[in-house]
């Protein structure tokens, strides 16, 4: 097409699915193999339709709830983890269940049982009504744990004992948010004990580093992922607090090309559920409308891989 006008169009590295995602995917594919179909789902396995759809094809079948399991059919567990009680009530009913939480969110619910065990309250910096943070309140008594969402929060919090508090966090938050309400919180509470290493998860910070990195030079960020995706959500705010116009869009034709307008320079990202397919689709809409050169931006290479569950491997 002639007259197109330029457009360059950095791509950020990484983006797009991490181990946990992969490992989860990989899980339900492999307990279709080895169940057949149906494989119930407990929850989207990751936040993404795409993901879903495909699986949907393959055999699975998504639910919000273990009720409607049928006694005889295996269930796999979302990549967000779930509250202890989800897989008590399947062994209670001798489900068969795979749990696909990923490594990283089992990590933080071992630690949130230890600083119980030892006696002290924790202070979850999350999200109010996220799967993972349904998941990792459900590891511990009712009460035992206090959600923090902003650092509004802490100026008002009342804890039970100053003396014997915790912290944790979510895994996909803001990076930047986060530190500011950590800095809050030990200003407030000095002796309050912090994770032995970083919640945050890699494949969440990196992705966050790899948005700042190109930001800059951007006049628009496009970002792929699900409205409800945690960690692409963050990925569109880190954007914007650097002053660009940011939008989560699912696919192609989401894409707002009057609020897109003739920029120079966009930023194209993915969160850790949004896969790569969806990446080219972009790119080759944004083909059709302008002179596209694309650019991946240099990065150190994710080498993170998760082991299956043995279950599935032997
Ligand atoms: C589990 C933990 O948590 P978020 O909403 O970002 O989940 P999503 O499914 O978009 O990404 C994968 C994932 C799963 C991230 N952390
Ligand atoms: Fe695991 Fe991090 Fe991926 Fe979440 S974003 S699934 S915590 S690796």
């Amino acid at each position: 097409m002639l007259n197109r006008a330029p457009l360059r169009v950095l791509i950020a590295a990484p983006r797009g699915f991490c181990a946990g995602v992969d490992r989860a995917i990989q899980i339900v594919e492999l307990a279709l193999e080895r169940f057949g179909a149906p494989v119930y789902v407990r929850h989207e396995i990751v936040h993404n339709r795409f993901v879903v759809e495909r699986l949907r094809d393959l055999g699975a079948v998504f639910v919000d709830e273990l009720d409607e399991v049928p006694d005889d059919r295996p269930v796999v567990f979302s990549a967000h983890g779930v509250p202890k009680s989800v897989p008590a009530a399947a062994q209670s009913r001798a489900l068969t269940y795979v749990d696909a939480t990923c490594p990283l969110v089992s990590k933080v619910h071992r630690q949130a049982q230890r600083l119980i065990e030892e006696g002290r309250h924790i202070l979850f910096i999350g999200h109010a009504g996220h799967p993972e943070v349904i998941g990792t309140f459900g590891q511990v008594p009712h009460g035992a744990m206090t959600l923090i969402e902003t650092i509004d929060h802490v100026a008002d919090l009342s804890v039970p004992d100053e003396a014997n508090l915790a912290f944790l966090t979510q895994t996909t938050l803001s990076v930047d948010d986060t530190a500011a309400i950590v800095d809050a919180l030990k200003a407030r509470f000095p002796s309050i004990r912090a994770p032995r290493s970083e919640d945050i998860c890699y494949a969440t910070s990196n992705r966050q580093a790899a948005v700042k990195a190109i930001a800059p030079e951007c006049d628009r960020m496009l970002v792929i992922g699900a409205p409800n995706s945690s960690n692409s959500l963050r990925l569109a705010e880190v954007a914007e607090r650097i002053g660009v116009p940011a939008r989560l869009i699912e696919r192609a034709s989401d894409i707002d090309w009057d609020w897109l307008g003739e920029p120079r320079t966009i930023g194209l990202t993915a969160g850790a559920s949004a896969p790569e397919v969806l990446v080219r689709e972009v790119l080759d809409a944004l083909s059709e409308r302008f002179d596209v050169t694309e650019e991946i931006a240099d990065h150190t290479p994710e080498r993170m891989t998760f082991k299956l569950p043995r279950e599935l491997v032997a």
